[in-house]
């Protein structure tokens, strides 16, 4: 599907989206713009056309790297052929770039591969807008602090929706490990048990002062293209520069680009030294989910299931309703009850 970017950017989501399967919706669409699209015959791929990574945006522009290690200053301009309806261009995607004549290593993005996985949010303003904020990573890292900043549960509970709803395979990383004296490290075991035990997700603990937990994380990370999300301040960047092939480049490389720029959302893919793919993403202020139904929210919360069984009502929404044997479990202790608070706190957000 080829679209021109003018028309792209006004798409406005169909009132009936919900009804529709999303290849429904995405045929909807296509339609709703094959009034004014050129097309760019699939697989017509013109001579001299590269393909390469989106390693992030330089303002209105993308920095696309083509194998074996070419930086292009991109632009993204007329026709475009995506196989997506959201986010025309993200960091992470796969794309077909074309040299401009002009040899000064800017070029244009003609295509976007299809994307394997996402991290998205609900983009900011009204509306039910879809923001991709990483394609194509394979594994999310949900990077918090022991302490300074302390983490909240909650944010983590959306992450982890998060991936799975973009296909991501979660890990959770608790770093500044260091700050917490010995005797208190089994509180933050226990706290993040029913992650590492009940729902089967890697729980890491590191610091990047003393190094604790940094070798482990990095053989996680190898061969991978590893997403580090998570609020600002925890460590992203310093466990990256520590694992990377750039060591203390990322701080420079954001302020020489990042100056007075839109960066809440900007992502940065970075190769590892000994083999895969960090994508560091600056802290996430305002994330809300992308359209989560309240219908599949017990979904992500898979721990519910054997109890829900129990419910007086078969609807039950696990809220208000009496005979609920999921909040019966809640407070006889079988069930987490932080992991109840922060369902509770999403469905009121529905
Ligand atoms: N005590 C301690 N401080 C850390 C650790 N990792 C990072 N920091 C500090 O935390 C601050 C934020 O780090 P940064 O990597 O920029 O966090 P980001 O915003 O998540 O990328 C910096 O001052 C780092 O020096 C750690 O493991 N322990
Ligand atoms: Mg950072
Ligand atoms: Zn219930």
């Amino acid at each position: 599907m080829a679209k021109r970017i003018h028309d792209y950017n006004h798409v406005q989501p169909d009132h009936d989206d919900h009804e529709l399967g999303y290849r429904a919706r995405t045929r909807e669409r296509a339609k709703l713009l094959d009034r004014t699209r050129t097309r760019v015959k699939q697989g017509n791929i013109p001579e001299g056309a590269l393909q390469g990574t989106v390693m992030r945006p330089l303002g209105p522009r993308w920095m696309v790297a083509t194998p074996p290690g070419a930086i292009w200053d991109c632009a993204v301009s007329g026709i475009v052929d995506v196989p997506h309806t959201s986010s025309l261009v993200a960091v992470g995607d796969t794309v077909w770039v074309l040299p401009d004549a002009s040899q000064d290593g800017t070029a244009s993005i003609i295509k976007v591969d299809e994307r394997t996985t996402v991290l998205s949010r609900k983009a900011a303003g009204r509306g039910k807008r879809e923001q991709v904020l990483v394609s194509n990573a394979e594994q999310l890292c949900i990077v918090v602090a022991a302490a300074q900043p302390d983490y909240k549960r909650r944010l983590i509970d959306r992450y982890l929706i998060a991936a799975y709803k973009g296909d991501l395979a979660p890990m959770i990383v608790v770093n500044k490990i260091d700050l917490i004296p010995d005797e208190y490290r089994e509180d933050f075991v226990d706290d993040l048990r029913v992650y590492s035990d009940e729902l089967g997700i890697p729980v890491m603990f590191t610091s990047t002062t003393t190094g604790e937990g940094i070798a482990e994380l990095e053989q996680e990370l190898l061969a991978h293209v590893s997403l580090l999300a998570g609020p600002s301040g925890v460590g992203k960047s310093s466990i990256i520069n520590l694992i990377s092939n750039i060591p203390q480049a990322v701080g420079e490389i954001s302020r020489k680009y990042d100056k007075g720029r839109h960066t809440t959302t900007a992502a940065i893919v970075i190769p590892l030294r000994n083999g895969g793919t960090a994508i560091d993403t600056p802290g996430i202020r305002e994330f809300a989910l992308w359209e989560l139904g309240l219908d599949e929210l017990p979904y992500y919360f898979e721990e519910f299931a054997p109890f829900a069984e129990n419910c007086k009502f078969n609807s039950c929404s696990h809220t208000h309703e009496p005979g609920c044997a999921v909040k019966a479990a809640v407070e006889q202790g079988e069930l987490d009850e932080e992991r109840y608070e922060s369902y509770v706190l999403l469905s009121s957000e529905q």
